[in-house]
């Protein structure tokens, strides 16, 4: 058993590939190692560029609540600066963020060298309380076709993984938990996905969240300065 799990927890539990390319791993993060993520993105969540809801171009506003590290992302570009927000440089991508990314790699794909050459350079950190949701969509702003790694804390969720060519049916649900991890690359990296549904009050207080989900999303932008 991985020494960051406590006696008392189970450790991760079988992987599952969705499709080809994105892999499902439950339970991979332990309470300690949920509970620093959630003080980080606390922190993160405060300043320099805080949480927001995200406005939409043509005047809608996100019901999730996002932050964003390295890169400050807004539909549908990256930039260094937050000018939607409050016009501050945005907080630097911490290296052992990218260790963390790394070992999710190795993890998700079972190959000691699938974290080599990867090197996120920008995380989402969503918020969702109970009501919040996050329609199908593509992520297509980042310039790069490398995996994008994804960890969930807190309430329960229902994941929708779709197809590559509309927003539509076939789509497979997935629920994601607290300390799952999953892994989007190669032929999964630009299907259609999103969040339909949180179930709140399935929310351990052990993470350190009293409520709502938090998910990070590393990716790689392909951008530089
Ligand atoms: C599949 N976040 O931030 S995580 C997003 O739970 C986003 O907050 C959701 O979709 C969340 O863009 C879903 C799973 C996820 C994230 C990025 C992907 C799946 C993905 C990128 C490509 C393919
Ligand atoms: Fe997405």
């Amino acid at each position: 058993m991985d020494a960051q799990f406590s006696f008392f927890e189970q450790g991760p539990g079988p992987r599952t590939e969705i499709a080809p390319g994105a892999v499902h791993v439950p339970g991979w993060l332990g309470l300690d190692e949920q509970r620093r993520l959630v003080e980080a993105c606390r922190a993160w969540a405060v300043g320099p560029v805080p949480i927001r809801y995200t406005r939409l171009p043509r005047g809608g506003v996100m019901s999730v609540q996002t932050v964003c590290v390295g890169w400050h992302w807004r539909p549908y570009r990256y930039t260094r600066i937050a000018e939607d927000v409050n016009g501050a440089a945005v907080a630097e991508f911490p290296d052992w963020m990218v260790e963390l990314g790394r070992r999710a790699l190795v993890e998700a794909y079972q190959d000691p060298a699938a974290g080599d050459d990867y090197t996120p350079d920008t995380a989402l950190i969503n918020f969702y309380d109970g009501e919040a949701k996050l329609g199908m969509h593509q992520d297509k702003d980042e310039k790069s076709g490398a995996p994008v790694v994804s960890l969930s804390i807190g309430d329960t969720c229902v994941f929708r993984f779709g197809n590559t060519e509309n927003r539509t049916r076939p789509w497979t649900d997935v629920e994601l938990a607290s300390g799952d991890l999953f892994v989007f690359g190669g032929p999964s990296r630009f299907v259609y996905h999103g969040v339909p549904k949180i179930r709140p009050g399935t929310c351990d207080p052990a993470t350190g969240l009293a409520r709502g989900r938090l998910n990070i999303t590393m990716r790689v932008t392909g951008l530089t300065d």
